[in-house]
């Protein structure tokens, strides 16, 4: 099937920024490469969302400090996102709406989530808002935007991913590349900027 050149927004949907925090962005404990170049394109897209008065929702990776997933524990990160830190905080850069649904993560010590639909009650909020359809970008594409997204496409939500308001962590090199064929395998669709009619 090809993909449609541009996609038009319409009711039903939302915009779901995954973790655009100060520790995944340059000088961040867990900087991921190419991240502050995302946020334009987001911002740009927040413009569109809200001026259609379309939903848009934030997850943020929120741990306590002594999180299962840092090195200290055994765990496969640097210490980040520990909740209240301005490591943990949006960027600054990045133009949130006033009207914003916050979604916090892996709050737990012991309970990592990757997905912002995991241990949160974002899929119920979704379908209290009418949403059937929706947009994705953030970091980072091969950990939590990755998962968000499988997750989206498993509650049944349609999942449009904005491919160049995406960044990876490329742990082993292509592994960015390769999230964007899971995700989209699974049913998700690849759209560019430019691609999306407000
Ligand atoms: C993430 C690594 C550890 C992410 C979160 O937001 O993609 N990556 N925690
Ligand atoms: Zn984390």
């Amino acid at each position: 099937m090809t993909q449609p050149a541009s996609i038009k927004l319409h009711q039903h949907d939302a915009l779901l920024i995954v973790d655009v925090q100060n520790d995944f962005l340059p000088g961040g404990s867990l900087a991921v490469a190419g991240a502050e170049a995302i946020i334009s394109v987001l911002n740009r897209y927040i413009d569109f969302f809200t001026s259609l008065s379309l939903p848009v929702f934030a997850s943020r990776d929120w741990h306590p400090l002594h999180h299962c997933s840092f090195f200290d524990r055994g765990g496969p990160w640097p210490v980040h996102c520990v909740a209240g830190t301005s490591g943990a905080e949006f960027s600054s850069l990045l133009k949130l709406p006033q009207q914003l649904f916050v979604i916090s993560k892996a709050t737990g010590e012991n309970q990592d989530a990757y997905s912002a639909f995991e241990g949160t009650n974002l899929a119920n909020l979704l379908r209290q808002h009418g949403v059937e359809r929706l947009f994705v970008g953030g970091l980072a594409t091969d950990y939590c935007v990755l998962h968000t997204v499988q997750d989206a496409l498993k509650h049944g939500f349609a999942v449009i991913l904005f491919v160049d308001a995406v960044a990876a962590v490329n742990v082993a090199a292509g592994d960015g590349d390769r999230a964007i064929d899971a995700m989209t395998s699974a049913g998700a669709v690849a759209l560019h900027a430019g691609e999306v009619i407000p």
